[in-house]
This record gives C-alpha cells, structure tokens and sequence, in this order.
C-alpha cells in the first residue's frame, strides 16, 4: 500500500482551519487537523513545500517512521509549524490504519479505560453576576466542570470573555491585523478572588471550577494567586505563568497547593519533561495539533502517568472536530485523563464540513465507534469558505509595554 496524494486544505467556516488529507492508492485515506491559530499558511507551506513531496509513494501504515523521519530527518526538530505539519499527517495516518483495521482509534491504543470523557464548558460574562449565571446554565445542561473568566473592572476588554461579540467566531474570526489589549495584574487582582468566592457560594460546593489566567502573571504573582484561591477549591488554574523556565512553575509550587495545568501551546514532551518528571504541575495540556499528533501525545500520557501528572488536552475553537475526535479517543484509552476542555460543537458551517458522532450528554463526550477518527470532511462544503488571515491579540501593559496575551 502506498501514498498516492496528500491535499492540504485551509478553510474559514467562522475561523480558519489547516486539513491535511492523505489519500492511499487504494482510495482509502485518513484526516489530520494541522491549525495553528494566526500563522495557518505556514503550515500549509511546510507541507506542500516541504513534507508532501517526501510522503508520496510511501507506506502509510509505517507511523512510527514517517513520525521519525519527519522530526529527526528534517534536521530542524520542533516549533509550532514543524510540529503541527507533523501532527496533521500522523492524525492522518491514525485514521488510515484504524479504517485498514475496521477499529476506531482507541481500540488501537488499547482500549477503553473509561465509557464517558468529562468536559469543562465555559462560562464567561462582563460581571461576576453574569458569569455565574452562565456557569449556572452550563451546570442545568449537566456539566460538573466549568471554566470561570470575567471582565476586569477598568480593561476594555479581558481574554477569555465576548464583550459585544456573539460567539467565539465573531471574537477571533475575523482579524486581519492584530488588535491590541490591555493587561493590569492590579486590577485583575481586585476582581479575582470575589469571583471564585461568590461562584463558590451560589454554585455550591460539588461542581469542579476552573480558571485560566492566560499566562499574565509572574511566578511569585502566581503564587499569591494560587494562595488566594485555595479556599475555593478549584479543579485547576491553568496557565498561571510562562514556563519557558521549566523552574517557575517549581517556585508556584513551593508557595500553594492549588492544582496547576499548562502547555496548550507546547509543541514536543521536551516542552514539559521537566514540569512533569519534577511533578510541579498535575494537569497537562498538551494538544494533538500542537504537539506532534497522536504518537507523540500517547507518549507525553504515558510519561506523566509515572508521575501522577494527569492528561487535559487543549478544547478552544482554534483546534478543528479532527483534532476534537483524535482527543476524544486518546482521553478514553489514557488512564491517566484528567478532563477534556470543551467549547460546543462549532458552528453550522463547520458541523457541515468537519462530520462526526461523538455524543455529548451530562457533561461527557461518548467516543465515535467509527474505524478509525470517526471524523470526515466534506471538501465541497468548505469551497465557499476560503482562509482569511486572522491575528490574536497582543497584550500590553497600562504603560505601553508589550506583555503575553
Ligand atoms: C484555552 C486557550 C485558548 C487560546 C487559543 C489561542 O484555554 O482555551 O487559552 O482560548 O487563547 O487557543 O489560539
Ligand atoms: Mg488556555
């Protein structure tokens, strides 16, 4: 069996979306999701250019060593675009070998170790009041787990919240030059922590609260937070800090005992080897998109499983149903799993084009029983909706200077 054509395609059905498709000469072919939020069009230029011309006529069952071959043969290992063309091809070749088998991908990884994946839905509002709300209405459509983000009082707008747009699409769809936001830790100080207390009180105590600070803070900020917040008993904080020094999230953690998640955006386990084997955080959120797909992403579970670190891969809107699935599955095998995050089911547009049918009920997602991802890809249906460049926003500080959004 062999390679005969790989497609890669870049769609905008509400936000854009990188799809990789490799096609074998018997015509059975496999998806991958290969979106890199804001820098979509060099990926598909380090597939066309780069990776596709050396896949063809190869066979697709060899995963392993198209793995290898694309990460140690490049000479140049990781990055985001490295690691996401890399990622959509091996989603891709997942998905052939689950169909060349008639099994459904984690029946491949070894099976399930649970029947439901828990989700954590959002909840975001302007006020604390009106984002309790949404964590209430969140909780009546059975979730147990929410993502808590509110306005700051004073900053024109706050990640994570919609302010005067409809959905997450109309907010990060359509930017074709980076919109710049403000960041004040003083002000988001004065906000936080009344937060969680008021969400605690009116959502009671069973319910898993979540936040995410998006990486604003320093360590020894972080720390406080962390400490503030430990009364209210969250499920965790996510992103509290910059680790690119693996040790800052170490100093966060000599100082609370809050859970901590991090690396949405890691691409390679060399990202978290160190947050993981020093156990200086519980959850990791590595995404199959960003991290090298799902070879590399059943590594990273198993090398945390040996330190009680557990998986809770990256849900936002930016990471196409392809890459929804391939969690989907890796969360039913991983024993390990810790949550899933979860932001619907996209769109109309993007249910038409990205079709599947992992069920949704009571806060858990039920894996498709489908060989393979379980996930098509109707390219007639994504012809209307072309890529448009579109940028994430760029933080900075009240006085001018540049700071991580
Ligand atoms: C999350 C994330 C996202 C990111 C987005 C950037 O936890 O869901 O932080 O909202 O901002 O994926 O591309
Ligand atoms: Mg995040």
């Amino acid at each position: 069996m062999k390679i005969r054509d790989i497609k890669v395609f870049a769609c905008c059905p509400g936000r854009n979306f990188v799809t990789v498709k490799v096609i074998t000469d018997t015509g059975v072919y496999g998806l991958g999701d290969a979106t890199v939020n804001g820098r979509e069009m060099a990926v598909v230029a380090y597939l066309e250019e780069h990776v596709v011309p050396c896949l063809i006529g190869r066979d697709p069952q060899a995963i392993e060593d198209i793995w290898q071959y694309l990460y140690k043969g490049a000479y140049w290992r990781r990055g985001p675009i490295t690691m996401a063309a890399i990622a959509g091809i091996d989603m891709a070749l997942w998905d052939i070998k689950g169909k060349l088998a008639d099994m459904p991908l984690y029946q491949m990884l070894g099976g399930k170790s649970r029947t439901g994946v828990t989700l954590y839905a959002h909840a975001n509002g302007e006020t604390i009041g009106d984002t309790i709300n949404k964590a209430q209405s969140q909780i009546n459509q059975g979730f147990k787990a929410v993502r808590l983000q509110c306005a700051v009082p004073g900053l024109e707008v706050t990640y994570g919240v919609l302010g005067d747009k409809k959905d997450y699409y109309e907010l990060q769809g359509n930017r074709p030059l980076p919109p710049e936001e403000q960041w004040s830790t003083a002000k988001y100080f004065n906000m936080i922590e009344e937060l969680f207390c008021e969400a605690r009180k009116q959502l009671g105590p069973e319910v898993k609260l979540l936040h995410d600070v998006h990486s604003r803070l320093t360590p020894i900020e972080s720390a406080r937070l962390g400490k503030l917040l430990e009364p209210y008993n969250l499920f965790f904080l996510e992103d509290v800090c910059i680790a690119e020094n693996q040790d800052n999230l170490q100093l966060v953690r000599q100082h609370t005992t809050i859970p901590l998640a991090i690396g949405e955006t890691y691409n390679s386990i060399w990202d978290c080897k160190e947050l993981i084997q020093n156990q200086s955080i519980d959850f990791i959120r590595t995404a199959a998109t960003h991290a090298g797909g799902i070879t590399a992403m059943r590594r990273i579970a198993d090398f945390a499983s040996l330190f009680n670190v557990q998986t809770a891969p990256h849900g936002a809107p930016d990471l196409s149903p392809i890459c929804f699935a391939a969690h989907i599955h890796l969360n039913t095998w991983t024993h390990n799993f810790g949550i899933q995050e979860y932001v619907g089911p996209g769109n109309e547009q993007v249910q038409k084009i990205f079709s599947h049918d992992i069920e949704v009920k009571d806060g858990l997602a039920f894996v498709s029983e489908a060989p393979g991802l379980g996930v098509d890809f109707d390219e007639l249906a994504a012809e209307p909706y072309p890529y448009k460049r579109s940028y994430l926003p760029v933080s900075r500080l009240e006085d001018g200077t540049v700071w991580n959004w």
